[in-house]
């Protein structure tokens, strides 16, 4: 059985694991470099594919940042300690033969999530609140990545024209507000700061302004998903990513959308693949792609 070394690069974590099948193993995680990003993120690439050599067929990445032709270009660069491109087909090259297949992060995470659903629809989005917010949509039971690899980009859509300037220089983006950065910067803010994981541990007990915070970020969400449902007609959300998979989080997502007209709603429903569905889409993509074009 064919072997594929996949690697999910994020904005805070860079996830790995070598996937057969379905199966995943020897799942390992780094933190994403932030200073001195384009050295560190070579080095990062190519620690993970000397690590392995001689174990894979094929390597698959499921990338933060548009992915265009071998090249990663942020949107948001600030997600990525200021890297705004990056030769990403180049720099895994250097180390391996291997055919290498690239794709969004969100968008691999949609094209697994949807290959798992058991009763499939046509519609479908896959939402990630992690470092950024992003997307993967299905239309017709397709994944759409666009001529320029754009496709999905919906953390950059428009929840409030008076907010915070947003990473990609628009402002008042859904990232701006909703990410786990934003809820960073606004908590760095407290007269007692904390990490996003402690804003939802607060939230949880019910402190008034981690519930504010986390409201925020989750009417946001709640409201790109029915500009997503009444322009597309969505039949399905998954919902992933650190700040999505949260404990409490859904609920409150599910909780706006219900508050909307009823024309704007859809199953919302959490990852079935949890963190690794960057992983297991960009394998199975790319399995996909591979085997499509065998002669
Ligand atoms: P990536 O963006 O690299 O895919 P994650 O999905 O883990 O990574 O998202 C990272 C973001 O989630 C960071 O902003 C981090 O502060 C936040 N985060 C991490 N753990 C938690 C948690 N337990 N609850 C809420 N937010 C979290
Ligand atoms: C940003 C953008 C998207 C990405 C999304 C989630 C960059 C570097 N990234 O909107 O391409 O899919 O964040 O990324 O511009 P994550 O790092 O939070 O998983
Ligand atoms: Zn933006």
């Amino acid at each position: 059985m064919k072997c594929c070394l996949a690697i999910d690069i994020g904005g805070t974590k860079i996830a790995s694991a070598l996937i057969t099948g379905n199966i995943i193993e020897q799942r390992q995680q780094i933190k994403t470099p932030q200073d001195e990003a384009a050295i560190g993120m070579s080095q990062a690439l190519a620690q993970i594919v000397q690590q392995h050599q001689g174990m894979f067929d094929s390597v698959a990445v499921a990338s933060t940042g548009i992915i265009n032709r071998g090249v990663l270009t942020a949107l948001n660069p600030k997600n990525l300690g200021g890297l705004a491109e990056f030769p990403l087909a180049k720099s895994i090259a250097e180390h391996t033969d291997a055919p290498i297949g690239l794709l969004n992060d969100v968008q691999a995470a949609a094209y697994a999530e949807y290959q798992l659903l058991t009763d499939k629809v046509d519609n479908f989005v896959f939402i990630t609140v992690s470092t950024g917010v992003g997307g993967g949509i299905i239309l017709n039971g397709k994944l759409q990545t666009g001529p320029n690899g754009i496709a999905g980009h919906i953390g950059h859509t428009l929840a409030d024209p008076n907010g915070p300037i947003c990473g990609c220089g628009r402002q008042g983006c859904v990232e701006a507000i909703a990410a786990g950065r934003a809820i960073e910067a606004a908590a760095a803010q407290w007269d007692d700061p904390c990490e996003p994981a402690e804003v939802f541990a607060r939230f949880r007990q019910g402190v008034p302004q981690a519930v504010e915070l986390v409201q925020r970020s989750a009417k946001a969400i709640a409201n790109m998903i029915a500009d997503l449902v009444i322009a597309n007609d969505i039949q399905r959300v998954a919902l992933g990513g650190s700040v999505g998979l949260a404990e409490g989080y859904l609920p409150l997502v599910r909780h706006y959308l219900q508050q909307l007209p009823h024309f704007y709603h859809t199953d919302v429903v959490a990852a079935a693949c949890g963190q690794d569905a960057g992983l297991l889409g960009a394998a199975l993509w790319w399995r996909h792609e591979l085997d499509g074009n065998e002669i």
